[in-house]
């Protein structure tokens, strides 16, 4: 039997190669689109796939910005739901903490990433960006040359984009960070001994505001996705198991570590689980020569601060303006630039989430030094208007820093 191999390899090329379609990629594409610029995303899943692929739901004041501004906001504005509080909850004592006196009116949007996705693709495919779907990049070569390029396979079929700068938005997985030079960066792990049990149900939510609920039992999290829609979390152990939770156990465990007098929680059936492992990682360093890394594939956080789409879209933020510069002038210190910037941000993301993340986490035993600092921390939060303000602040997002 004879292999038909098929040795031709097409040649593409463009200015910027972007590695992903996810919230980095696309809002990059559409930032440099804007500006005149060629660009091509590569992303290795179907259009389905991303599409409809559950993730975050928490988006600051400034993603929601920069959606409308891209023109991407239109269903965003009609579906969003716009937070100006959220509820905080230490074994059943509750207290809100509003965001339009402590942050002069900036406030939280709830709107699922995959909606984001669908948005940012219907507006790039509108602008007629080359976006190719089930391509997937196999390698990056040159990235120390003014001319790198980027191998990919489609249809069976291999292919050669090359470029004047590849922007590595590939997620935490993809290729982008692995092609870095090991001595380019320091890395900085933190693993927490927990996970989330994530559930989308269908029913009303118990709550108009999301609520983070310290239980002795474990942490839960009610959100939501729609007047019809629950999103809602429980920390489980890293070595749980799907299997192990049954719909009944999942609402059990959420109606009692949520509850408190005179609440109860409405239950409905749940069409979507997933355990997700808690952990902070990031790069002290996200580019060499002409490859940049933005979102997921330079840095993770907990989600407990609800960080991480909106910090992969404050990345693009200074690649795009740093690129736009680069093209408008041949001046290339913005790029220079470009990592410190982030880092600045993403390091203060960092802290946010470990301190919501510690807050609310059962790690210690009940009564436990441990554990009543942690009392001592949420009864300060409810005392304290500076300490709230800094809950508010960081929450809503930074509008700059
Ligand atoms: P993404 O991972 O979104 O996108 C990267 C894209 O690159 C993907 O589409 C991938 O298919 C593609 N890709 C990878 N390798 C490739 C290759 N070789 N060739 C071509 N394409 C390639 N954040 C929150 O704020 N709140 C949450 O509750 C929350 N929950 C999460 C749950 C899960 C299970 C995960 C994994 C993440 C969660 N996050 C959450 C974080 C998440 O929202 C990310 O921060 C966000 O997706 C980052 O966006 P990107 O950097 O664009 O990366
Ligand atoms: C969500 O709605 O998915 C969500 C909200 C806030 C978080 C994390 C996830 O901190």
């Amino acid at each position: 039997m004879f292999l038909f191999v098929n040795t031709y390899i097409m040649h593409h090329h463009t200015r910027i190669g972007i590695i992903g379609a996810g919230p980095a990629g696309l809002t990059l594409a559409l930032l440099l689109q804007r500006s005149g610029i060629p660009c091509v995303i590569l992303e290795n899943r179907s259009r389905d796939y991303v599409e409809n692929r559950v993730r975050a739901g928490l988006l600051e004041q400034n993603t929601v910005d920069l959606l409308r501004e891209l023109g991407a906001g239109a269903r965003l504005n009609a579906e969003g739901l716009e937070h100006h509080g959220v509820i905080l909850s230490f074994n059943g004592t509750r207290i809100r903490v509003p965001f339009d006196e402590l942050t002069g009116g900036r406030r939280i949007t709830i709107y699922g990433q995959q909606e984001v996705v669908k948005d940012l693709i219907a507006a790039v495919l509108s602008k007629g960006i080359d976006i190719h779907f089930e391509a997937e990049a196999t390698a990056i070569e040159g990235i120390e040359r003014t001319q790198p390029s980027i191998h990919f396979t489609q249809n069976g079929e291999s292919h050669t984009l090359s470029c004047d700068f590849v922007a590595g938005c590939d997620g935490f997985h993809g290729i982008s960070r692995k092609t870095m030079p090991a001595s380019s960066y320091r890395e900085f792990r933190h693993e927490y001994p927990f996970s989330w049990l994530g559930i989308l149900a269908n029913v009303a939510p118990s709550s108009e505001e999301l609520i983070y609920a310290y239980h002795e039992r474990g942490f839960a999290l009610h959100s939501l996705r729609s007047n019809a829609v629950s999103r809602l979390y429980i920390q489980v152990d890293n070595e749980d198991k799907i299997e192990a939770w049954p719909d009944e156990r999942i609402w059990e465990e959420l109606s009692i570590r949520l509850g408190t007098e005179g609440w109860s929680l409405q239950r409905g059936s749940i069409f979507e689980k997933s355990i997700t492992p808690m952990r902070s990682f990031m790069i002290d360093n996200m580019q060499h020569g002409r490859l940049f890394l933005a979102g997921d594939a330079a840095h993770i956080v907990p989600p407990t601060g609800g960080k991480g789409l909106n910090l992969a879209v404050a990345d693009i933020r200074w690649l795009a303006e740093a690129l736009i510069y680069f093209y408008d002038t041949q001046q290339n210190d913005l790029l220079d630039q470009y990592s410190s910037n982030c880092l600045r941000r993403i390091w203060r993301a960092q802290d946010f989430s470990n301190f919501m993340t510690r807050l609310f986490h059962k790690q210690a035993e009940h009564g436990s030094y441990e554990n009543l600092l942690q009392k001592a921390k949420f009864d300060y939060i409810g005392s304290s208007q500076a300490q709230a303000t800094t809950i508010a602040e960081n929450y809503v997002g930074l509008k700059h820093i």
